[in-house]
């Protein structure tokens, strides 16, 4: 079945698409903080009324676009009946103003604001997101776009495309049930789906009903209408709790630009594993028939996508389901990444070994070794992950940006990011500086292996 689309919805599909990137205010944004509003919506999932949680400013835009160079002001605005707090995934703030309730502030409970000011040097795609609670999986969270300002003279369209998961069963109640029954208990059958290409351990360990592209279904997905012969530039953001997923651009070769906001040395790519947390930039040339970009979720069938539509082109209907098993999320892109600009050559002063361990029967997760995060201000840090689980944990260091020096015991020159993922029964070194003193969450972003205790502090000396 192919649907053409009338130049009225295109022009409403590329409305819908470019809503991050239309936000930016002259300089007296400098003064007046952006309001951004933490409030609950209804989504249409798979035909049926999805009450979820966003953060929206006033003109309804979903999250925040700004430049490099500015500062980042922001009034965020509690209109949940719940407490929250937002994070600034990947951004480099005063430990104060970072966003995880308990340790660099409290929660804001309903009808309180707070504001944030810091100035913000580096572009690249972020996201913000509820580290409160299990909230994210509410799909409380929506883009960080830093823009650079020498880009404004390049002709090409930005795409933002975030990814969920998303389940009609609260995630309180998940979480208990993996808890208490050691599965989760919404799990589907997983028998139709087994095959040659499973792993002996599936790396999906929570089901979910739907994945969202920019909080559409596959069955109806966003249409970003582009120029025939247009160049884009994809950023997109996983945003899931629990999925890691391959961006997947079918005959089109796009360039890989950068990673968690950070450049890397461009590389062709038609698939690009995407971890829990992590973002990619892509930079792609359309012509003149229609670019589905999808999302596969990983070591499944599932999957989600938008899709590129040049002036004039035929839309057809993707199935939400692939032929073929998709592909596992590894460490294969992992080990060829290099960092445009490395971190400058210099001893590590300290090294921290972290061991990743859990008990899945039991859904208890923990870090050993967390007791010596402790570093001085100064000093190059070392953190070797040693992943004891049949289960791969995408680890994210707040207030930093690492460079990933060693994958399953092989050096690598490899990218500067903020979220690595640390394969199952493997391993994964990164360096940082110790440039931003404060006290900051180390963790795994597996929303549910973090809840059930795979979280850690990373503590400045003089720090408290
Ligand atoms: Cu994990």
């Amino acid at each position: 079945m192919t649907m053409t689309l009338s130049r009225r919805q295109m022009l409403a599909a590329a409305c819908a698409a470019v809503g991050v990137g239309a936000v930016r205010g002259p300089a007296s944004a400098a003064t007046e903080p952006v309001r951004l509003r933490c409030q609950s919506r209804i989504l249409d999932i798979k035909g049926k009324a999805a009450k979820v949680y966003g953060v929206h400013q006033p003109n309804g835009t979903s999250g925040l676009t700004l430049a490099a160079g500015e500062d980042f002001a922001v009034r965020v605005e509690n209109a949940l009946a719940e407490p929250t707090l937002l994070h600034w995934h990947g951004l480099t703030p005063p430990w104060r103003q970072d966003g995880v309730p308990g340790l660099t502030q409290p929660a804001l409970n309903p009808g309180e604001s707070f504001d944030y000011r810091f100035a913000v040097a580096q572009p690249g795609t972020f996201w913000m997101h509820s580290h409160n609670g299990l909230q994210e999986q509410m799909l409380l969270a929506a883009p960080l776009i830093v823009e650079d300002p020498t880009d404004s003279a390049v002709d090409e369209q930005q795409v933002v495309v975030m990814l969920h998961d998303f389940s009609f069963t609260p995630p309180s109640e998940r979480l208990t049930s993996l808890g208490a029954g050691g599965h989760d208990m919404s799990m589907h059958s997983m028998a139709g789906h087994a095959g040659m290409d499973m792993p002996a351990h599936n790396p999906n360990d929570l089901q979910f009903d739907a994945f969202l592209a920019n909080d559409r279904t596959l069955d109806d997905p966003q249409i970003v209408a582009v120029e025939r012969g247009g160049r884009v530039r994809l950023r997109i953001i996983n945003a899931a709790a629990a999925t890691n997923f391959t961006v997947d651009l079918g005959d089109t070769e796009g360039l890989l630009v950068a990673v968690d906001g950070v450049p890397v040395v461009p590389m062709a790519v038609r698939q690009v594993p995407l971890a829990i947390a992590q973002r990619v930039d892509i930079r792609l040339t359309v012509g003149a028939g229609a670019v589905p970009v999808l999302f596969l979720r990983e070591a499944a069938l599932e999957r989600t996508g938008i899709v590129l539509a040049p002036t004039g082109s035929a839309v057809a209907k993707l199935p939400s389901e692939s032929h073929h098993m998709n592909p596992l999320v590894g460490t294969a892109l992992e080990e060829r990444l290099q960092a445009v600009v490395p971190l400058p050559q210099k001893p590590v002063d300290r090294w921290i070994p972290l061991g990743l361990v859990g008990d899945m029967a039991a859904y208890r997760w923990g870090i050993d070794g967390a007791d010596a995060l402790m570093v001085r201000a100064g000093e190059r840090v070392g953190v070797r992950f040693d992943n004891q689980t049949p289960m791969a944990h995408p680890m994210h260091l707040h207030g930093h940006r690492f460079q990933v020096v060693a994958v399953n015991g092989a050096a690598v020159a490899g990218g500067v990011r903020d979220t690595v993922l640390v394969p199952a029964n493997g391993s994964v070194s990164i360096v940082f500086d110790a440039d931003n003193a404060g006290l900051w969450a180390f963790h795994c972003h597996h929303l549910y292996h973090m809840a059930a205790g795979m979280m850690a502090v990373l503590r400045y000396d003089g720090v408290s």
